[in-house]
Order: C-alpha cells, then sequence, then structure tokens
C-alpha cells in the first residue's frame, strides 16, 4: 500500500488553483470560507499550520463579516451560517477567536431559530439539519450554546430521524450520510446522543463501506472519499466504529491521491480538489494514521484546538 503523500498535499493546498505561495490570495479569489476551513484544518493536521500567515488570514476573515454579525463565502458577499461557521472554526485554529465580537456573531445566529427549534440558514429562511450543526457548533465553540433554545433544537434534529435509524435535512426526508453526521455532531456536542438508536444507526453506517474499502453516502451510490469524513466521524461518536475495515478504508483513500502533484480526489483516477483533500485527510486522521494530529469528529478540528477551546491553553 503507498503512503500518505503530506508533504505534496501541503505543496497542492498552498498552491491551489495556479497562485503562489500565499494562501490567502488563493482563498480571497476561489475558496471563500468554506475553503480556508478545509485548507487551513488539513494544513494543522499535517502539523504545517505555520507555512501561513496568520495575521493576514484573520484580516481577511474580519472583512467577510457583515453588519449583522454573521460572515459571508467572501468581502463582501451575503452572511450565512456555513460561512459564519467556517469563520469560527479558522479562527480557532489560530487561537484568534478573541477578535470577534462575540456577542454580535451570537446574535446573528440566534436570530436564525425557527418557532419549532430548526434554524435557517441565512434571511432567505432555507431550512435544513446543516445548518442545526452549523449553529450549534459555533455557539459551543463561543461557549455560548445557551443563547438559544438547545431542547427545541434538540427536538428539532430529533424529527428528522428516519426509520433506518439515520437523519435527513428535513422531518420524513430520506438519511444520508452528511445529514447524519450534522445531527450526530449536533446531538454529541449538547449531550443529546441517547436519542440515538446506536444498534441500528451504526449498522446502517458501517453498511456505507464497500467492495474497494471506500464508503458511500446511501445506498446504491459510489464510494466517495469525503464520506470517509461524514460516515466515520459519526460512527466514532456513537461508538461503533470497530464496525468497519479500517485498514482498506486507508487503502482506499490513499489510492485517491495524486502522488506526483498534491491533493486528493473523490475517487482513484479523478481529478483532486481542496474539499476532498480536507476529508481524506480528516479521515484518515479519525483512523489514526500516522503522522496526522487526532481529529475530533463533533467539532471537525484537531484535538489540540479543541482542548484548548475547552480546557485552557496548557492542555495540549
Ligand atoms: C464542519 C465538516 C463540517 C461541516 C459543516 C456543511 C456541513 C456542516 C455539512 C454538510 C453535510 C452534507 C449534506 C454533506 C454531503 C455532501 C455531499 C457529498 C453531497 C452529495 O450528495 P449527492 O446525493 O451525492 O449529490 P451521492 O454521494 O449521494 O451520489
Ligand atoms: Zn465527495
Amino acid at each position: 500500500m503507498g503512503e500518505l503523500a503530506g508533504d505534496k498535499h501541503v505543496k497542492y493546498i498552498l498552491s491551489v488553483e495556479k497562485k503562489k505561495d500565499s494562501f490567502e490570495s488563493v482563498v480571497m479569489e476561489h475558496l471563500r470560507l468554506n475553503g480556508a476551513y478545509w485548507g487551513l484544518t488539513t494544513l494543522d493536521l499535517l502539523g504545517k499550520l505555520d507555512t501561513v500567515d496568520s495575521d493576514e488570514v484573520v484580516s481577511w476573515i474580519l472583512q467577510c463579516q457583515h453588519e449583522s454579525g454573521g460572515f459571508g463565502g467572501n468581502i463582501g458577499h451575503d452572511p450565512h451560517l456555513l460561512y459564519t461557521l467556517s469563520a469560527v472554526q479558522v479562527l480557532a485554529l489560530f487561537d484568534k477567536l478573541d477578535v470577534l465580537d462575540i456577542n454580535k456573531v451570537t446574535d446573528y445566529i440566534r436570530a436564525l431559530q425557527n418557532e419549532d427549534g430548526s434554524f435557517s440558514g441565512d434571511i432567505w429562511g432555507e431550512v435544513d439539519t446543516r445548518f442545526s450543526y452549523c449553529a450549534i457548533c459555533c455557539l459551543a465553540i463561543l461557549k455560548r450554546l445557551d443563547s438559544i433554545n438547545v431542547e427545541k433544537a434538540v427536538r428539532y434534529i430529533v424529527s428528522c430521524k428516519t426509520l433506518d435509524g439515520g437523519f435527513g435535512c428535513t422531518p420524513g426526508a430520506e438519511s444520508h450520510a452528511g445529514q447524519i453526521f450534522c445531527c450526530v455532531g449536533a446531538l454529541a456536542i449538547t449531550g443529546s446522543l441517547h436519542h440515538i438508536d446506536k444498534d441500528l444507526l451504526g449498522w446502517w453506517l458501517c453498511e456505507r463501506q464497500v467492495k474497494s474499502g471506500g464508503l458511500n453516502g446511501r445506498p446504491e451510490k459510489l464510494a466517495d472519499v469525503c464520506y470517509s469524513w461524514w460516515v466515520l466521524s459519526s460512527l466514532i461518536m456513537i461508538d461503533r466504529v470497530h464496525w468497519i475495515d479500517k485498514e482498506k478504508l486507508i487503502k482506499f483513500i490513499l489510492d485517491c491521491q495524486d502522488t506526483e502533484n498534491g491533493g486528493i480526489s473523490d475517487r482513484p483516477d479523478d481529478a483532486v480538489d481542496i474539499f476532498h483533500t480536507y476529508f481524506g485527510v480528516a479521515g484518515l486522521s479519525l483512523l489514526e494514521y500516522p503522522g496526522l494530529k487526532a481529529t475530533d469528529p463533533a467539532y471537525a478540528l484537531p484535538v489540540d484546538v479543541v482542548n484548548r477551546i475547552f480546557f485552557g491553553r496548557c492542555s495540549t
């Protein structure tokens, strides 16, 4: 089996889209705030976050903040919970949460909670359990979970549970591994995992492993490296990760690397991108691949970053 081409992936991340070594310029033009989160978290897991100028990134992130307190995907873009979470996660990576006006960000998120406990992603109102996760993860990092109605938020997520033990994007929607990550993550963060039938959900999740060793997101679908994150993190949170073949999954992820130019693709021989590079490396980290920092499956951040947030600086 091949090995993780860590140095190549670092080079790839720093030079995405043919740009030079300025990560920030790449992010501004093409990848926006989610891209910054994927790229920078990957660098941190590889132990290379110090190759980036943190002041530049932090100043760019602050420029993405809208007067409502939420963050847009880039300077001048409309705010959305998806980007607000990425902004908070990246600031956490750099230990720069103190640059935030926490009340303002909290007010933005709180205003997006609906009467039934669900969250809209932005002022336009689309409701999805992805946004429940974004709101809950963000507020937990900011230590402001008490500013929303957590009980109702949990009740809404539980109402999106399916007969197969998984979760969908809204009540009645089918199970999808991405939504399952969001719901299990939000329930883990709020201490509500007792709402899950772990054996039933664990069974559905481990059935996602196909012959190649990779994981798919729903029955009959193709395996894809990003499900190494969505499925695996969920299995870890419900304590059923031993139900899949870890070695075969490691091989599948390593087979999706571009060992010449760096980067990881969704499946072997496809073109690489920064999203799958992150989920490949984060998946390997969850599988305890040597040389990588450990990742927290609920917060989707390196464990040392999560420890620093909740237990202070000396705990790493
Ligand atoms: C901090 C990791 C992190 C996430 C933030 C945005 C978000 C919260 C979660 C997204 C969860 C989700 C719905 C992921 C699925 C993404 C994906 C690969 C969708 C593709 O779905 P289909 O149906 O593809 O197009 P398949 O694989 O089913 O063929
Ligand atoms: Zn994918």
